[in-house]
């Protein structure tokens, strides 16, 4: 049934509360068939990921989902039937006043944080009264494990990933304006925050019996490489050689396309949630740079997926991913021998990850578990 839904996104810092809410509105609209309107407080933001956007229009459709500036003064809006506040970001006044009068309480639903963390189960799907209106919302946990809320993903991602083959991927990587492939090479994206070792990871590099290719889209890493090599700071393209090392900073992506970069490379740094998740279905090697949180919070939130994620691998692939892990996101050094034990597991890495995925594509999809949660309710 064709149902109204606003999906409601603050833009906090970087891009991955737009990443995520992005990909979910283009999914309720095209794969359920829902009608969708995003309010997003930051448009510039979301530009980045989708060059599309207008950041000035307040007003604007892309691809079927309606985008609408979020203003501080909100304007009167009818609300939705099914209404996504997405990471806690709290609706406005105006409009939560506006659902009390709608004949029908829409349905609430507060859009958390992913995490492998196992209260993930216990707290998804929990109703919470609103403390003075007859409203309630509940919390919608996305997770990888039965009983949580399912992680994004496309219906046809698999067919898309299957088609993706070397033709494909040599045509990409001309489009970019990438090089092609080396005899023996090894390509790895780079996306991280500051808190990563890169000046470290670089010298590493340099120093690998293979040649390696590392490609940074625009950002904090490429900033940090440029610093290192003397180059000007936030350039969109630059070509960096360093012993076996070739460096190729981009510009930042279209969301669609960074898909593809994941696609194309034999490993993937990634970090926050978005890119995250992305990076499992790409199925090759990846290393996560969590968000850090205060009093290090996140280590918990690490050591849960990597847990969970390294279960049935064998060992030394284990213990070689989470040195990798933990090395990248500072709480050991990080040396040329935690890289080459991590990159040695490359074939028993992409089995594992088939295997991952596969389990992962046995579960309905966060969209789809959204849509039939929400129908449940009306
Ligand atoms: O940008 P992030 O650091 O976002 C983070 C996380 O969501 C984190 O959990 C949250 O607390 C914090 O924001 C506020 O990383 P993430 O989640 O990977 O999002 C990045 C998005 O940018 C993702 O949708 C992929 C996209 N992207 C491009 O579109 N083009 C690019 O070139 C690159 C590198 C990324």
């Amino acid at each position: 049934m064709r149902r109204q839904w606003d999906i409601f996104c603050a833009v906090i810092d970087n891009f991955g509360d737009i990443g995520v809410c992005w990909r979910l509105a283009k999914q309720l609209a095209h794969e359920h068939d829902q009608s969708v309107r995003l309010w997003v407080d930051n448009l510039v933001s979301f530009a980045n990921i989708l060059p599309d956007v207008n950041s000035q229009a307040r007003y604007q459709i892309i691809q079927c989902v309606e985008i609408c500036y979020w203003q501080q003064l909100f304007v009167e809006t009818e609300p939705a039937d099914v209404v996504i506040e997405a990471f806690a970001c709290e609706l406005p006044e105006k409009y939560v006043m506006a659902m009390l009068q709608k004949e029908r309480n829409p349905v609430w639903i507060n859009l958390e944080y992913l995490s492998a963390e196992p209260w993930v189960t216990e707290y998804h799907g929990l109703p919470s009264p609103h403390p003075r209106f007859s409203l309630t919302k509940t919390f919608f946990f996305p997770g990888f494990v039965p009983g949580s809320g399912g992680l994004l993903r496309e219906k046809d991602f698999l067919a898309r990933h299957d088609a993706f083959n070397q033709a494909t991927e040599r045509e990409f990587f001309q489009r970019k304006g990438l090089p092609e492939r080396k005899a023996g090479e090894i390509r790895i994206s780079l996306f991280c925050y500051q808190s990563a070792p890169i000046e470290n990871f670089i010298q590493v590099l340099s120093e690998s019996t293979v040649p390696v290719l590392l490609i940074v889209p625009q950002g904090i890493a490429a900033d940090r490489i440029a610093a290192l090599f003397n180059h000007a700071p936030c350039q969109a393209k630059a070509l960096i050689n360093y012993k076996r090392l070739t460096i190729e900073i981009i510009p930042f992506m279209e969301q669609t396309e960074y898909d593809l970069l994941l696609w194309s490379c034999d490993f993937n740094f990634v970090r926050g949630e978005d890119s995250f998740v992305r990076a499992q279905w790409a199925i090759k090697p990846f290393i996560w740079n969590i968000y850090p949180q205060h009093e290090g919070a996140h280590w918990d939130k690490l050591d849960a997926f990597l847990t969970l994620y390294t279960t049935g691998l064998p060992v030394k692939a284990a213990s070689a991913v989470q040195a990798m892990w933990h090395g990248w996101n500072e709480k050991h050094e990080l040396n040329n021998l935690i890289w080459e034990s991590f990159a040695a597991c490359y074939e028993p890495l992409i089995q594992h990850n088939k295997n991952w995925t596969n389990q992962l594509l046995k579960r309905e999809d966060l969209a789809s578990n959204l849509v039939q949660f929400a129908g449940n309710q009306l």
